[in-house]
């Protein structure tokens, strides 16, 4: 059995998510230098070329990417997946969670745990957004630092990753405000949405908020959600 039926037997078979265990906590000590961060979003192009190795199965009768969705940024055609004209470098959107964990796990890494993504957002330094203290939306260098809701920042929906350089984490990672929500594995493997998106005020940048896509009041949607993965380094 080749690579990719193994793991798309192991993918339906698992249901893609490690079960929750009851009272269990992810209370491990995050530490600097033991993983390695994405630096940038998954982008649409990763995304299809991952869709076109594993197929787009179903997941507790969700489709890894809801490629049906009109705001999908990946189409299909003749059974071949890819990227909307000039979205290739676009955030993949429209990812469920156990999208997001299957793509990771197949490109040889995993999904952050919510305490890592945050820890890598706030840097050694214990900063408010992943580019430092502040955020002042009167300040024309401030609409440079993310891509947020509206358009002043220069795009109204998904931005290219990497498009915001003021925006960096001190470790170089770009993006982890704004542009879409990342999946982040919470307590017990929870779906977490982590950092904001393009549809999202400064607010949701902070590295501290944190939204369930299951709470009534969620601010999540499929067209503003993607992912990055994490690498563990021992
Ligand atoms: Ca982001």
């Amino acid at each position: 059995m080749s690579f990719t039926q193994t793991f798309i037997a192991l993918l339906l078979i698992q249901g893609a998510l490690p079960q929750p265990v009851p009272g269990q906590k992810q209370v491990a000590p995050v530490l600097q230098g033991t993983v390695r961060l994405d630096p940038y979003e998954v982008t649409n192009r990763q995304m299809a070329h991952f869709l076109n190795e594993i197929g787009n199965i179903p997941i507790r009768g969700m489709r890894l990417v809801e490629v049906g969705s009109a705001q999908s940024l990946i189409v299909v055609r003749d059974g071949v997946f890819a990227s909307r004209p000039s979205f290739a470098d676009h955030p993949a959107v429209e990812v469920t969670f156990a999208g997001a964990r299957a793509y990771c796990e197949w490109a040889g890494k995993r999904l952050p745990t919510e305490r890592e993504w945050e820890r890598i957002c706030k840097s050694d330094q214990g900063l408010k957004y992943p580019w430092g203290r502040d955020f002042n939306p009167q300040d024309p260098a401030h609409l440079l630092l993310a891509n947020l809701k509206g358009n002043a920042d220069g795009y109204d929906r998904t931005a290219p990753v990497g498009s915001f350089p003021a925006g960096r984490t001190t470790e170089g990672i770009w993006d982890l405000g704004g542009n879409v929500w990342e999946w982040t594995a919470g307590p017990n493997d929870q779906p977490i949405l982590r950092g904001g998106s393009w549809a999202n005020s400064h607010l949701y940048a902070r590295c501290a908020i944190r939204d369930d896509p299951n709470d009534s009041h969620t601010f999540f949607k499929g067209s503003s959600t993607g992912f990055r993965c994490i690498t563990d380094l021992q």
